[in-house]
Parts: structure tokens; sequence; C-alpha cells
């Protein structure tokens, strides 16, 4: 046994919440600031036309493997048909000669850059909205991925890139930043954070794992830098309206909490509580680069994760319009 506290006695009886503020049936949480005005209002910080895709490339070879949540399996492909399947007996036959190539997958729907459904996680009992945890047996029937991949993600994005910001390549295992750092950055970049934007945050750890190359070194005394719970930190985001939080990390905050030793309280003062919604393992690099040269670190932000019915979680590839 963790000598770690509750995690309701960290987060507090009285721990800021937004359930009920969409009513009783909602499964959106805080994509519900997301609204047509956000989507036009994010078009406005369209200037050059440059697009970025965010999401790693599933099922790499030439690497360390896809970068996972520890117990997680990185996507597993396989050929069902291919030009060896097309001949000899019992070979499909089309009229005309048509071959064609298939393949099927087992994927974990966390096991690449993923929107987390809103009742991924949870404690006490109840996931977002106060729907009781045993919803999720079998299959997730509340606050699954679905509604958000009904709605798809668009807005005002903002990049905040840490390490660059602490003039690193990549944060340190285990380094923290809060919402304070989140500020001293984005006006360092000369950018705002403004309520309701989605805010993307950069820590390198993602180009980290495949500079690494060393899975058995990354994962050894597992721990992500990151954000890191304060209740002020919990405030800031409601206060903020932040609809999403996209980083370069398998799961958007530092691993254990450095004082208690918590494993990811954020997923639950965020996600559960707030309806904040989490996006892991995104690749930011690029639009880093690109945002560090011209010193424009907003853009409309464009997402939209596969439809899986029940799903606790679904691959997406997001796309930053510059
Ligand atoms: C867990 O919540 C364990 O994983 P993640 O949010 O990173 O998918």
């Amino acid at each position: 046994m963790s000598d770690a506290p509750d995690m309701r006695d960290l987060l507090g009886a009285d721990a800021p919440s937004n359930w009920g503020k969409w009513g009783p049936d909602d499964e959106l949480g805080a994509l519900n600031y997301l609204d047509a005005g956000e989507v036009l209002r994010g078009i406005q910080h369209v200037k050059s036309g440059e697009t970025f895709t965010l999401q790693i490339q599933m099922g790499r070879t030439d690497g360390p493997g896809d970068p996972l949540w520890p117990g997680r399996e990185g996507i597993k492909r396989k050929n069902e048909l291919d030009e060896s399947t097309w001949d000899g007996e019992g070979a499909p036959a089309f009229p005309g000669g048509l071959h064609y190539a298939d393949d099927t997958a087992h994927i974990f729907l966390q096991g690449s850059t993923q929107y987390d459904a809103l009742g991924h996680v949870w404690y006490d009992g109840q996931l977002w909205n106060g729907y009781d945890a045993r919803t999720t047996i079998d299959a997730m029937q509340k606050a699954s991925v679905l509604p958000i991949a009904e709605k798809g993600v668009v807005g005002r994005g903002v990049l905040i890139d840490m390490a660059r910001h602490r003039g690193k390549q990549w944060l340190d295992k285990g380094e923290t930043f809060d919402h304070t750092d989140l500020e001293a950055a984005a006006q360092a970049q000369g950018v705002t954070i403004e309520p309701h934007d989605v805010l993307c945050v950069r820590t390198g750890w993602m180009k980290y794992w495949y500079e690494l190359n060393d899975p058995a070194k990354f994962y050894e005394g597992f721990q992500e830098p990151g954000l890191t719970y304060s209740r002020e930190l919990v405030q800031w985001f409601q206060d903020r309206e932040v609809p999403n939080l996209v980083t370069d990390t398998i799961a958007n905050e530092v691993t254990y909490e450095p004082g208690t030793g918590v494993a990811l309280p954020l997923h639950c003062a965020l996600m559960r509580n707030l309806g904040v919604t989490l996006t892991e393992i995104a690749w930011l690099d690029d639009l880093a680069d690109a945002c560090a040269m011209d010193g424009r670190w907003s853009f409309l932000y464009v997402a939209a994760p596969l439809k899986v019915v029940n799903g606790t979680g679904a691959p997406v590839n997001p796309v930053a319009i510059r």
C-alpha cells in the first residue's frame, strides 16, 4: 500500500467543479465553450496558411516504437491481403484481375496521439458530471469519446513552449511547471492565453523519446515532466475556461505528484471535475519551430478524434493552421 493520500483528500471535498454547468446529461464538459463564435475567433489567427499535423506516426519500426503509458501496447498492424495472397488455390479472384491490399490493427485507443474521453478517469465512484463509475463496466455508457468526436474540436489554439522558455531541448524527468510558469512563458513569447483557447504545451518530451531511442532508460523511474497540481492551478483552468489541454507528453502532467506521490491528480481535478478534455502524445516540435521563427504562437486548432462508440478515448491527428 502506498502512503499517498486519497485523491479526495488531496483535491478537497470542495474541489473546483463544473458538474451540472451544462445540464445533467452533459458529455462534452468544457468543450461546450467552443461554439461557432470560437471557430470564427480561431480562423482570425490563420495568417500564412501553413498546416501542421500533430499526431505521432503510429507503428514506426525504425526507432524505439510508440511512446506509451506503461502497460499499453502500440498498434499491431497485420497484413490480411497483399500481393502474395492473390495466387494459388482458394485465393480470392475478381473479374478483370483486380488485386488489393487490406490490413487489420489491434490498438489501444490511448496508444497514440489521442483524446481521452471525459469518463476515462474517476475517483470516489463518480466520473465527469457525477455519473456513476459503474457506467464504465463492459462499455463506457456515459462520457465516452463519441460526443467529443461528433462535435469536433475547433477554436483558437495557443502554444506555450516550456522547453524553449527554459532554454532546453526538452524538460528533465519529473520537471514541473504551473500556471504562473505558463503565463510567464506566454509573456516572454509575446502571446496571451485567452479564455477558451485550446492550450497546447510543449515540453520536448516526444522529441526526447525518439532521440533517446532507449525505452528502458525512458521508463526507468518513470516520471514525465509536466504541470503539477495545486488548488490555484485548477482554479486558473476553471477561470480561464480552458476547453482542452494538449501536450507532447504521455499523460499531460507530472506522473506522480512530487509532494504526495499521488498519480495523475490533474486528470481528476481537470478532466473529472472541470470537464477539461485531455489530448496526449502530441507532436508539437514542427509547429513550435515555425512559431518561434516568426513569433506567432496562436493558430486555428482543428481535431476530430475517431468516432468510437463507447470509446474510452480515440486516436487523433489534430491540425494546426497558422
Ligand atoms: C491514464 O490515465 C492512465 O492514461 P492517459 O490519460 O495517459 O491515457
